[in-house]
């Protein structure tokens, strides 16, 4: 199906570009919703859906398949792809669709290429502070296009600012226990309700860590390419490589990688 024979075929800083353009014009659309009124939907009971999921799904779909014709396209608001073992763009349109039914102003736009079991490329955009966090497997990663990310050194615990998102559904008490086994230790603990701009700041060195019970693979995938060009570490709380499906997710410095890994991995799995 693809013409893109090889990876590095497709893996360039033009693809990177025009990735990134499809993720500052939809932030547009996502920003302008925002300030203006929209309409809030439940999928499923907790679950929300407002104009602006819609408009940037519509708009994010078209731009890459109009730019990429050959590569199918996940987006959270889509169907799943027919062949997922074939390279795959993964789109969450908002990321942080329940802050933004609150007018919580914290969301972003999280596009990633997801190619041979892993996430290669990744866009994260939050459009409310013009922040675009974005890199290329092996060319490491960027904010603004401009200056160099990197994860920060923190090894201890109690010098750590770590991050976590709250779940719904059956992931919550592993997250509470989650948050019981290092809640105490760390510096401070923030939600900030968008799983990839969580992952976004570990890159940034924003954050020391970031773990999630439960997240599909449009919420981390752009995210894991940023923490890891950033010289991050990631895998799911068990230590495993993150799969093409829901799972428990945590990104750290390598330095404090380990003791959050030994402390989620016993705080049980939710797949
Ligand atoms: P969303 O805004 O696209 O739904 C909030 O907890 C963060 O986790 C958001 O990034 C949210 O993405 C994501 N998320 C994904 N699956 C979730 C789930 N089952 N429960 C709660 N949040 C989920
Ligand atoms: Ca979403």
């Amino acid at each position: 199906m693809s013409t893109y024979t090889t990876m590095e075929t497709l893996l360039t800083p033009t693809t990177l570009a025009r990735v990134e353009h499809i993720a500052r014009e939809a932030g547009r659309r996502v920003r302008a919703h925002f300030q203006a009124a929209f309409n809030v939907w439940e999928k499923a009971p907790g679950d929300l859906l407002t104009d602006a999921d819609v408009a940037a799904h519509r708009y994010i779909v078209q731009a890459l398949a109009d730019a990429f014709p050959h590569v199918q396209v996940w987006s959270e608001e889509g169907e799943a792809p027919a062949h997922p073992e074939r390279p795959l763009w993964l789109v969450d349109p908002v990321d942080g669709t329940t802050n933004f039914a609150h007018r919580f102003p914290v969301f972003v736009v999280s596009l990633a290429l997801w190619w041979e079991g892993r996430p290669v490329l990744g866009v994260v955009y939050d459009p409310l502070r013009d922040q675009l966090f974005s890199a290329l497997r092996g060319h490491g990663a960027f904010l603004n296009g401009e200056r160099r990310l990197s994860v920060t050194a923190t090894r201890h615990l109690d010098q750590a600012l770590v991050a976590c998102d709250w779940t719904r559904g059956p992931g919550r008490p592993h997250l509470l226990a989650a948050v019981n086994a290092l809640g105490l230790e760390v510096q401070a603990l923030r939600c900030l309700g968008a799983a990839a701009l969580g992952l976004a700041y570990v890159a940034a060195g924003w954050l020391d860590a970031y773990f999630n019970a439960q997240l599909q693979p449009w919420d981390f995938a752009a995210g894991v390419v940023l923490v890891e060009e950033a010289g991050g570490l990631t895998s799911d709380w068990q230590g495993a490589p993150l799969p093409l499906g829901t799972t428990t997710v945590l990104a750290a410095t390598p330095p404090l990688y380990p003791v959050v890994q030994s402390r989620l991995s016993m705080c049980s799995t939710c797949k």
